[in-house]
């Protein structure tokens, strides 16, 4: 099956090469990449991909509700199934975020509900923590907030800096998130009155493992 996709980033984007790899364009066909920095590696990896890019920069904007205006024009000029944030900076509009509901997915560098916002890899390190992850969500209009659909997890080792953890986390994210997607685009996972189901049935509120379920669907790619 497949599904159209946009991807937002402001950085690297080596999420959006996982999905590349992974996803694109059996599962979903990413049908552009758009970034609110011009200088996004990602953009490169998209061109390299054959993937359409855009950049919209949030600087040319008076305030972040036209920003998100114009930028919800443009994602829908592309007429995408799901909307994928992929290290996208901007914190959005609870009337874009409205917009798109159920159907705009984000990955956030923390076991969530720890550490929304920022710096969570410093953050994690200087709470002691012994373990740390990652988590793919449905976006809400509440920062990091909205419900859970899958975790991963690494631990913290004693002589990690925020760099090397922050490492650790991302290969797992590459991993994370294009199976998350994958659930949600086939329709196996779905946002039903505010919770994650899973074939129907609700999930617990931390999401599903990524290591009880690589598992299961180890054999069922085509890669
Ligand atoms: N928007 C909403 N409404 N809800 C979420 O859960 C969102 C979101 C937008 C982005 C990603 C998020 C993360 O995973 C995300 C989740 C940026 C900031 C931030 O403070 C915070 C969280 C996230 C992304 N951004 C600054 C801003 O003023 C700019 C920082 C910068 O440019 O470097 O937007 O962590
Ligand atoms: C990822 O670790 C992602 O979890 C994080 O930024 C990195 C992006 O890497 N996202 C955020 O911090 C969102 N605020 P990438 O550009 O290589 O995919």
């Amino acid at each position: 099956m497949s599904c159209r996709t946009v991807i937002l980033i402001s950085g690297s984007g080596s999420n959006l090469q996982a999905f590349i790899d992974h996803l694109h364009p059996e599962q979903t066909d990413i049908v552009a990449v758009i970034s609110n920095r011009a200088d996004a590696y990602g953009l490169t990896r998209a061109a390299q991909a054959g993937i359409p890019t855009e950049v919209l920069d949030h600087r040319s904007f008076a305030d972040r509700a036209s920003y998100d205006r114009a930028l919800a024009e443009l994602i829908d000029r592309y007429q995408p199934g799901w909307v994928i944030l992929a290290g996208f900076m901007r914190i959005l509009t609870p009337e874009f975020v409205t917009h798109y509901q159920g159907r705009l997915l984000n990955i956030h560098p923390s076991l969530l509900p720890r550490y929304t916002g920022l710096h969570t890899h410093q953050r994690a390190l200087e709470a002691g923590d012994s373990e740390h992850g990652a988590t793919v969500h449905f976006v809400t209009e509440e920062l990091d907030g909205g419900p859970a659909i899958m975790q991963s997890h690494v631990p913290v080792l004693a002589d990690d800096t925020p760099d090397t953890l922050a490492e650790r986390v991302r290969q797992t994210e590459h991993q994370l998130y294009p199976l998350a997607a994958r659930l949600c685009i086939s329709g196996r996972v779905a946002l039903v009155d505010g919770q994650v189901q899973l074939d129907g049935s609700p999930i617990a509120p931390s999401g599903l493992r990524l290591d009880q379920f690589e598992t299961d669907m180890r054999g069922h790619r085509n890669d």
